[in-house]
């Protein structure tokens, strides 16, 4: 029998390769993001091939979330992998300039949204003692940089959040795996610079970052490697980026 997938936020980057790089292995697709032009794209592409169920959905609003898991028709309601991918970043700004709105989206989306829908799905993934959530974290969630104040503390809160699950769910049989990329090109600097495309094409210029296809590959594996084997983090950058030295002030 097919396994079914729940990918939140496939209308762009992660999220629309994981979709594409699962349904050509015969998964069964159940796809949500807010853009439903985009959502409908999709499954016009995706269900010549698997059966899909789209909906828009808006991952901050937690009654919503909860209505379209329990409403999901019969013949995806037993969800094998939640890809928790949904997110953004906003603004790059030092802390004392950043926008409060940004900061409470970020933490609305990332953390709460994240949050709302593993909630929703676990109990029925516990009851069947079967499932795998995959959570998609950054390495901004470990190691800080200039302007990722609160985007890295939400990515931080994931990877936490994410191997207590773990803790919580041994002996269910449920898996939980936190993917931490490094840079990858998608919309996401788009969203980061609030559609300013210059500053977002410069944060790829002269660059090889990761593609949402390498990030799909990888979520992929995780999610079909043997049963008895949970992978609890994957970090991957690309080859072209690593670490700075400590920053020092030299101003006495
Ligand atoms: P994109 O901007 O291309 O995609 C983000 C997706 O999230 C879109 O489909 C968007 O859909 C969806 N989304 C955003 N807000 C909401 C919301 N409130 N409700 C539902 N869906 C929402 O970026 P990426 O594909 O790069 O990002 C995917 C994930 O990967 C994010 O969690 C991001 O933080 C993380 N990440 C990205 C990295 C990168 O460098 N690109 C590196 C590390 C992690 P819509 O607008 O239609 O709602
Ligand atoms: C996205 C990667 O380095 O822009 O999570 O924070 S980074």
């Amino acid at each position: 029998m097919s396994q079914i997938a729940l990918i939140t936020g496939a209308t762009s980057g992660f999220g629309a390769a994981c979709a594409r790089r699962f349904a050509a292995h015969g998964w069964t697709l159940i796809l949500c993001g807010r853009r439903q032009d985009r959502l409908d794209a999709l499954r016009t592409e995706l269900a010549a091939t698997v059966p899909v169920h789209a909906f828009p959905l808006d991952v901050r609003d937690e009654t919503a979330v909860n209505a379209a898991i329990a409403a999901l028709p019969i013949e995806f309601a037993e969800v094998d992998l939640l890809v928790n991918n949904a997110g953004l970043a906003l603004g790059l700004e030092p802390a004392q300039r950043c926008d409060m709105e940004d900061w409470q989206r970020m933490i609305d989306t990332n953390i709460k949204g994240l949050l709302y829908c593993t909630r929703a799905i676990l109990p029925g993934m516990v009851a069947r003692q079967r499932g795998h959530i995959i959570n998609i974290g950054s390495v901004a969630g470990s190691y800080p940089y200039p302007g990722g104040n609160v985007y890295g503390a939400t990515k931080a809160f994931v990877k936490q959040f994410s191997l207590n699950l773990r803790a919580d769910l041994l002996g269910t049989r449920v898996r939980v795996t936190n993917v931490e990329p490094g840079l990858a090109e998608s919309e996401f600097s788009l969203v980061r610079f609030k559609g300013d495309r210059d500053k977002a094409d410069q944060t790829y210029q002269g660059t090889q970052p990761l593609r949402p296809e390498d990030i799909a590959d990888i979520v992929y594996w995780a999610a079909t490697c043997p049963a008895h084997i949970n992978i609890n983090r994957i970090e991957v950058m690309p080859v072209g980026q690593a670490f700075a030295p400590f920053a020092i002030s030299r101003d006495g």
